[in-house]
């Protein structure tokens, strides 16, 4: 019993632990769009964690329980085979979480890929084999042009729009939480806002060629 409770002690540690970071982390996105995704990561993972130990716990003390010790005699007969409100609980919780959770993915997808009507700043990234060049046009009409580089000012709602001029490739910006692919002949639209000044890797992640690894770019969020 001892250890039973030591190991829920350890568990509920693990879980405040994981909170914890889980609240740091969403504190220090580097977007609104970051923001949202890494809050749905992780509820996502306590909850996978979670019932990852709820089952091994079950399962330990199962076995533990269950074991073929010395003197163990043949168990009796017309032992209970079913349990009709466990077998409603065990198909009822998990289809609520599996609910949940697509509701909230959901509610993520249409906030991280519907572009706001208004925005301050329209940048347009151009993939070229094996470079990215950017367009960066404001609404009061200015408009800067550059390679390898952009730069944008914090709190800002920034459009993007991603062409390419060769073969397929694909803008990732990790900490902003943005990830459009770069499609010969087709446009594609996104939105994110930066609120946190720093310097962000911007990376190709289409494979696009021999110098696909050399793709990469810098954003500069000033504040
Ligand atoms: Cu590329």
């Amino acid at each position: 019993m001892r250890s039973a409770r030591r190991l829920i002690l350890v568990t509920t540690l693990f879980l405040a632990a994981l909170l914890m970071s889980a609240a740091s982390a969403s504190a220090a996105s580097g977007s609104t769009s970051d923001a949202q995704i890494s809050s749905l990561f992780w509820i996502v993972s306590i909850l996978a964690v979670a019932i990852g130990v709820f089952v091994g716990v079950v399962m330990v003390i199962t076995i533990l329980k269950f074991r073929v010790r010395k003197g163990h005699t043949r168990p009796q007969a017309n032992l209970p085979t079913s349990h009709h409100g466990l077998e409603a609980a065990w198909t009822i919780v998990p289809a609520v979480i599996l609910l949940v959770l697509g509701i909230l993915a959901f509610e993520t997808l249409t906030f991280t890929d519907t572009v706001p009507q208004t925005w301050d700043v329209q940048v347009t990234a151009i993939g070229h084999q094996w470079f990215w060049e950017f367009w960066t046009n404001s609404t009061n009409g200015t408009s800067v042009h550059s390679i390898g580089a952009l730069t944008l000012k914090s709190n800002l709602t920034v459009k993007l729009v991603i062409k390419s001029v060769d073969v397929d490739h694909s803008l990732f910006i990790p900490a902003l939480g943005v990830h459009l692919d770069a499609i010969p002949g087709h446009d594609n639209t996104g939105w994110f806002k930066p609120n946190l000044p720093g310097t962000y890797d911007i990376v190709c992640t289409q494979f696009c060629g021999v110098s696909h690894y050399a793709m990469v770019a810098t954003l500069t969020v000033t504040s």
